[in-house]
């Protein structure tokens, strides 16, 4: 089985360092020449949740030398949003029927292009609640979440055998099969909403959003999210949906939100696919959704002022 990891940010250096001894063939596909350059010559460092830390061996290539290659049989593509227009052009020259290509993303608008390539290769949609920090090629492993696939949009779909070797060589405490992944999807897409653009206006950490000053803009945000994802089709129980969020906070206190850490380094945002992508759902269903706009702007601005 020849597989490939995606991306090379903390994610993807994170489940590289993990998949690599468990798979056959391993090739991590980074954005740039440098990167791929210093993953060959020093390997990856992987400083686990228990603080030990180790250097995997991975082989790594940039992107724009993917060009005539005999085709993987697994992809899980691990960069942001926001690259996809990019990546997706030159998925399309390494896959076959039969591959098995697991998206990522966080947020809501990547299912468009699983619809593109779902007529050229088995796609699915990945939602992951794990936390990893990077430092160039040195990943630190910060909260311990959960990994769950699902087909899509063929939900119905029956586990390949490519992707049946996946999951083994995964095993169950990195990745999982879900029959309703838009389910778990939502659920993610919530938590996310709440805390990313709060954690990265107020400039605090996630574990800071548990102080009761915050309960009344937690909850207006979240009670427009769960009347779109009600237009959906998806029921978001409010008082579930609560609980989660401040789980999360405080199973990942310490951590820094991916958008508190995209705000910092002067890096584009995720909002277009959270709040952003939230307003525009809304729009669909000719509903206004005044607090998640208020939150979109926000960031917009916020991003102008750091970018
Ligand atoms: O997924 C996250 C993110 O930062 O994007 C959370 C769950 C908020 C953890 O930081």
């Amino acid at each position: 089985m020849r597989i490939a990891v995606w991306g090379g940010g903390a994610l993807g250096l994170l489940w590289s360092a993990r998949l690599a001894p468990r798979t056959g063939p391993f090739l991590l596909v980074t954005r740039t020449e440098g990167q791929a350059r210093q993953v060959n010559r020093t390997g990856i460092t992987l400083t686990t949740l228990a603080g030990d830390r180790r250097n995997i061996r991975v082989k790594a290539r940039p992107a724009g030398s993917i060009k005539e290659e005999p085709p993987f049989d697994v992809i899980l593509v691990m960069v942001k949003q926001h690259h996809l227009p990019s990546v997706i052009p030159l998925l399309k020259n390494v896959i076959h029927p039969e591959t098995q290509v697991l998206f990522f993303q966080n947020g809501w608008g990547h299912q468009q292009w699983l619809e593109q390539l779902s007529s050229c290769c088995e796609t699915y949609l990945a939602v992951t609640t794990e936390g990893a920090l990077k430092n160039g090629n040195h990943v630190r492993h910060t909260g311990k979440g959960e990994s769950w696939i699902g087909s899509y949009p063929d939900a119905g779909k029956k586990t390949s055998p490519a992707l049946k070797a996946l999951l083994e060589a995964a095993g169950k405490d990195l990745l999982q099969y879900d029959e309703d992944i838009r389910q778990r999807l939502w659920g993610k897409l919530a938590v996310n909403c709440v805390i990313n653009p709060m954690t990265a206006w107020y400039e605090i950490r996630n574990g800071a959003l548990l102080n009761p000053k915050y309960d009344a803009e937690k909850e207006e945000i979240l009670t427009e999210v769960a009347e779109v994802a009600s237009l959906e089709g998806i029921s978001l129980p409010y008082r579930q949906m609560w609980e989660q969020i401040h789980e999360v906070c405080r199973r990942t206190s310490a951590n820094l939100s991916s958008m508190l850490q995209d705000v910092k380094h002067h890096r584009p945002t995720e909002i277009d696919y959270l709040n952003g992508a939230i307003v525009r759902l809304g729009a669909k269903h000719h509903k206004k959704l005044p607090v998640n706009q208020l939150w979109t702007g926000r960031i917009r601005e916020k991003e102008k002022f750091m970018l």
